[in-house]
């Protein structure tokens, strides 16, 4: 049995003239609470440093440096890295990350409690447009900024815990799941930024948020593990995103969820052994899948012809 208080920590709209000083102690606050409030391991969102920089278009080089991370933890980060040390706890910490040899991605690490990165994700859903919509108000450019993460889904431990990395729109993805429970994952993580106006999508606003916890709530299920996601919500220069933080339990059930749209923590306790009930039966893969028949998830990536089957 491994059981472990996790907390989400929400992070309200970040504007675009708040600097980084001052955007980390707001995720130290977030931290202290958490911990305060019995948590050792903390969620934060995606591109948790900076406002939510793909709406906007830009050419100005500048402009864009200023807004990714060329080294983690850096100085203005380092209070965070500090502090968790200081309290023993890990934390989940999404940024636009800049390579030394001039690659960008949508990024999340962890931390465990010794304060050490023990593992890397670049994101590999990238929702939006590269091109410019300069009509609209707020665009999503995440193809335009980011380049598709190179380091596959991984599961890491962190401090004896199996935790597995995603980002935001990864989370509507079953093949994000799946991949990493076959790697064990008892726990995965994951921030995200869901605006309210997405380019292209059509469904009503209501939706933003059910999409998303169903999203949650099927991967935990389906999977055996418990999902723990963390938002950047709020209002951010104009532009509205939806909360809606949450952990969600091998059941399938919600187990806490944060009710503004701003900073806020909210704490739950998950348990591995939760789990087992759901491994040993609905969701024995060992016993009850048969990926032999699953070729097309490999060999397709868009919808095309029914593949003829025999009709004996
Ligand atoms: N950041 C991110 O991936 N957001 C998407 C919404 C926008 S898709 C154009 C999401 O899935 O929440």
């Amino acid at each position: 049995m491994t059981r472990r208080t996790v907390a989400v920590a929400q992070v309200g709209g970040i504007q675009p003239d708040e600097d980084r000083p001052a955007v980390v102690e707001r995720l130290v606050h977030l931290l202290e609470e958490a911990a305060e409030r019995g948590a050792q391991f903390v969620v934060f969102p995606e591109m948790a440093l900076t406002t939510f920089f793909p709406r906007y278009w830009t050419e100005d080089t500048d402009r864009v440096d200023s807004w990714f991370e060329s080294a983690m933890p850096n100085p203005a980060v380092q209070p965070l890295f500090d502090r968790a040390k200081e309290l023993g706890v890990g934390f989940y910490l999404g940024y636009a990350e800049r390579t030394d040899d001039g690659h960008h991605y949508n990024t999340a690490i962890v931390v465990d409690s010794s304060g050490g990165i023990c593992g890397k994700y670049r994101k590999i859903h990238l929702p939006g447009h590269s091109d410019n919509r300069r009509d609209l108000r707020a665009q999503h450019l995440e193809k335009k900024y980011f380049e598709v993460g190179d380091l596959g889904f991984g599961v890491f431990d962190v401090d004896g815990l199996k935790v597995g990395l995603c980002l935001c729109n990864d989370r509507r993805w079953p093949e994000v799941y799946r991949v990493l429970a076959l790697q064990g994952a008892d726990l995965v993580v994951l921030g995200y930024n869901t605006p309210l106006d997405v380019p292209g999508w059509q469904e009503p606003p209501h939706m933003k948020m059910s999409t998303h916890l169903l999203s949650l709530q099927a991967g935990a299920y389906q999977n055996s593990l418990w999902v723990a996601a963390a938002a950047k919500c709020g209002v951010e220069d104009g532009s509205y995103m939806i909360g809606g933080s949450a952990i969600a339990t091998p059941g399938g059930d919600i187990l806490v969820q944060a009710l503004s749209d701003s900073d806020e923590v909210v704490v739950g306790t998950i348990d591995t052994d939760y789990s087992e009930p759901f491994r040993r039966s609905v969701f024995d893969f060992e016993a009850h899948r048969r990926p032999e028949h699953y070729r097309l998830i490999i060999e397709r990536t868009g919808r095309g012809e029914p593949v003829p089957a025999p009709i004996p």
